[in-house]
């Protein structure tokens, strides 16, 4: 669809205004918000980073697209996060100590919501003793990890040691995510879960507590 297209072209050129008319135009237009979200702000993200990779564009380039990604994301959060369902399970979200890539955390944040989950988003650059130390205090049953570096992946390592070294593996269950992570490293490092987006997140949270 031409719109969508014009979406992810314009978020591939970090102009973050003409992202949210065009957000706004394809909601008011009735593409599921699902369908914007995919082919629209992610697909355009995915082409920043191939891009980025080859060095044809640079940082600066980059955060302008994140500023425009969010431009789109936060006109389709209200539609992707259903209001008044019962809370069906809390769960603490960050990305690890020393990423600063937020933006797939904040999508599995808004997924979880949407399903009902009450989130405890502890923001990015969180040191591993904040997600314990927060899940405890809020008795939340999940932690979920984001690490989109390959030099910060092992810090979610340490949460993970630090739930098992304080007992909390009976109440509180660990899920790790983010472009490097697989479910092969999830194993490696005793997380409970992987999941590789959003929609993913939901069904293995749901298995881990028993909810489906
Ligand atoms: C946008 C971006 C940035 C922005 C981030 C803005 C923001 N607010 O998040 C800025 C400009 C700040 C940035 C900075 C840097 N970046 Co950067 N960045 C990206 C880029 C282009 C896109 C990431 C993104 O948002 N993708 C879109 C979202 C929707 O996808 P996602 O994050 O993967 O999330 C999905 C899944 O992974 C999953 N998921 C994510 N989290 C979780 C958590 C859980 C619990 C679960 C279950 C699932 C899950 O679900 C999400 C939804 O589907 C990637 C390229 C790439 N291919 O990933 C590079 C990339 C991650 N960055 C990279 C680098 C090198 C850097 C810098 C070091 C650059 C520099 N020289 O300074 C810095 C590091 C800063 C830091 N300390 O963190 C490299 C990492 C390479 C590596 N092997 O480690 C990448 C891969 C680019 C590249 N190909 O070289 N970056």
């Amino acid at each position: 669809m031409d719109l969508l297209k014009d979406i992810s072209n314009n978020l591939q050129r970090g102009d973050d205004e003409k992202v949210a008319a065009l957000t706004g135009q394809a909601i008011a237009a009735k593409v599921p918000p699902k369908q914007i979200l995919d082919d629209g702000l992610i697909a355009g993200m995915t082409v920043v980073g191939m891009k980025f990779k080859a060095h044809d564009i640079f940082l600066p380039d980059v955060l302008l697209a994140a500023k425009a990604m969010y431009a789109g994301l936060n006109l389709l959060k209200p539609l992707l996060v259903k209001e008044d369902i019962p809370a069906v399970g809390k769960v603490v979200l960050g990305s690890v100590e020393g990423d600063l890539h937020d933006i797939g955390k904040n999508l599995v944040g808004i997924m979880l919501k949407g399903a009902g989950f009450e989130i405890i988003d502890l923001g990015n650059d969180v040191p591993p003793e904040r997600f314990v130390d927060a899940a405890v205090k809020e008795n939340a049953s999940v932690i979920g990890m984001s690490a989109l570096l390959t030099t910060t992946m092992s810090n979610m390592k340490k949460v993970v040691d630090m739930v098992n070294e304080r007992g909390l593996t009976d109440k509180i269950k660990t899920i790790v995510g983010g472009a490097p992570v697989t479910s092969e490293y999830a194993g490696e490092i005793g997380a409970d879960a992987y999941a590789f987006d959003g929609i993913s997140a939901v069904d293995r949270i749901k298995q881990l507590l028993g909810l489906s």
